[in-house]
């Protein structure tokens, strides 16, 4: 197995966390402390193309100067004031992101799963109040390989035992069907007491997993015809990242519920949104669901930034134009290793094939080695997820590390 060299500096810093945190993750062996753009800093000053962009958090690089700028300004001027009263950023935030997505309303949430959770509850109370579903009947559907966060509802859904298993009881009404499977949905859609369906319209976490063309327009039509809520977890596939607004707009289809986090503050704080029409989102009332911090002034300057510089600097079609120079570049290489290479825009991964199971692994260790961090996902399958504002110069070069890596893999 191949062992990177670590630095004094470095296993000092691995130590203090080993010691005092808990032991919920396995990180690559680097500890960062300064990014810029695609770019990231050891504690001994070796740079690294960041190619997991904070798993889609930082699409707009990090440090976004514009952004900074506006998290600094704000945050010396008012950070929370609570939902007990008002404050002069929040409306004008709401106005901007239902403007931007189309929507009538948002509900202002902190993390990517607080939004997922947001958008179950908005969907069994529409199937209570609109759909008439007996009090406490209502189905959630979703799909195999998904991944939507680690509450107790994310992990009842989850079909991956590293996810669920040991932490029951599970919350009760949630289905699965396999993904890219309209014939299954539809037979589980007929169910008069489905409230939703919730998917990823491109599975992150399961690798990159690209549905069919077509699949999301058949889910849409599917969740009409049944009268079901279709709601798009695009907390990772949103914002650009697959080089458009939207994963949904590659079919131009509109989800009744969209759900977006991450790059929503590009990567400075939690900030995510649930976005719908009236008929949903009314139904919760006052007092009936919120959060702490959910629509902080300091979150919503932050938010309106992070959107307008995704549009302002054409973001989204340098993730389009860079994402197809980068996969045929990668398919240029005709590495023995790499079974496939798939991905939209800048969401990316190869699927490894060799005889050590542990391959991905001391892949990512050579590439850390060489100055470029990804991270391997279920095993064989690494993903490439640099920020979109990446060059096509700085695309070639870290090609060119992927390769040399490759090259060294016995
Ligand atoms: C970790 C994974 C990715 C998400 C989608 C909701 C959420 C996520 C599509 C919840 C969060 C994060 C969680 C993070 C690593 C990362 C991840 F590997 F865990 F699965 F991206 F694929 N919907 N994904 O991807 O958002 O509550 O985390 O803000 O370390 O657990 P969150």
């Amino acid at each position: 197995m191949f062992t990177p060299t670590i630095s004094g500096n470095t296993q000092t810093y691995i130590h203090i966390e080993e010691r005092h945190g808990a032991h919920n993750y396995h990180p690559l062996p680097v500890v960062l402390e300064r990014g810029k753009g695609v770019f990231l800093w050891d504690v001994d000053g070796k740079q690294y193309f960041d190619f997991l962009s904070g798993y889609s958090a930082v699409n707009q690089g990090h440090c976004h100067p514009a952004i900074i700028n506006t998290l600094q300004q704000q945050a010396a001027t008012l950070t929370l004031t609570s939902r007990a009263f008002h404050n002069n950023l929040l409306g004008e935030y709401e106005a901007y992101i239902t403007q931007l997505f189309g929507y009538q309303k948002v509900l202002p949430m902190n993390t990517g799963v607080e939004g997922g959770e947001t958008a179950l509850k908005l969907a069994r109370r529409w199937a209570y109040q609109k759909k008439g579903v007996p009090a406490n009947q209502a189905i959630i559907v979703f799909v195999e390989g998904n991944f939507w966060g680690r509450t107790l509802a994310a992990i009842s859904s989850s079909s991956d035992p590293s996810s669920f298993e040991g932490f029951g009881p599970f919350m009760p009404g949630f289905v699965s069907v396999p993904y890219n499977d309209l014939v299954a949905l539809e037979a589980t859609l007929r169910d008069p007491n489905v409230a939703a369906f919730m998917f990823e319209p491109i599975q992150g976490e399961a690798g990159v997993v690209i549905p069919e063309e077509g699949y999301l327009r058949g889910v849409r039509e599917l969740c009409t015809h049944h009268n079901v809520l279709m709601i798009a977890d695009e907390i990772q596939t949103g914002l650009g990242r697959t080089g458009k607004m939207l994963a949904c707009d590659h079919e131009g289809v509109r989800p009744d519920i969209l759900i977006l986090g991450k790059a929503l503050s590009g990567g400075t704080l939690p900030v995510s949104a649930v976005l719908a029409d009236d008929e949903i989102m009314l139904t919760i009332q006052p007092g009936e669901h919120g959060s702490t911090y959910g629509g902080n002034p300091l979150a919503c300057a932050v938010a309106m930034r992070s959107l307008q510089v995704l549009v302002s600097e054409n973001m989204i079609e340098n993730a389009e134009r860079q994402g197809q120079l980068l996969r045929q570049l990668l398919s240029d290489l005709s590495s023995p290793f790499i079974k496939e290479i798939r991905g939209r825009g800048l969401l990316n991964a190869i699927v490894i094939q060799h005889p050590n199971p542990e391959a991905a692994w001391e892949l990512c260790l050579r590439m850390m080695n060489k100055g470029l961090l990804a991270k391997p996902t279920h095993g064989d399958k690494i993903r490439f997820a640099p920020p979109l504002i990446i060059t096509s110069e700085q695309i070639r070069e870290a090609v060119q590390i992927i390769a040399a890596a490759l090259q060294e893999l016995s």
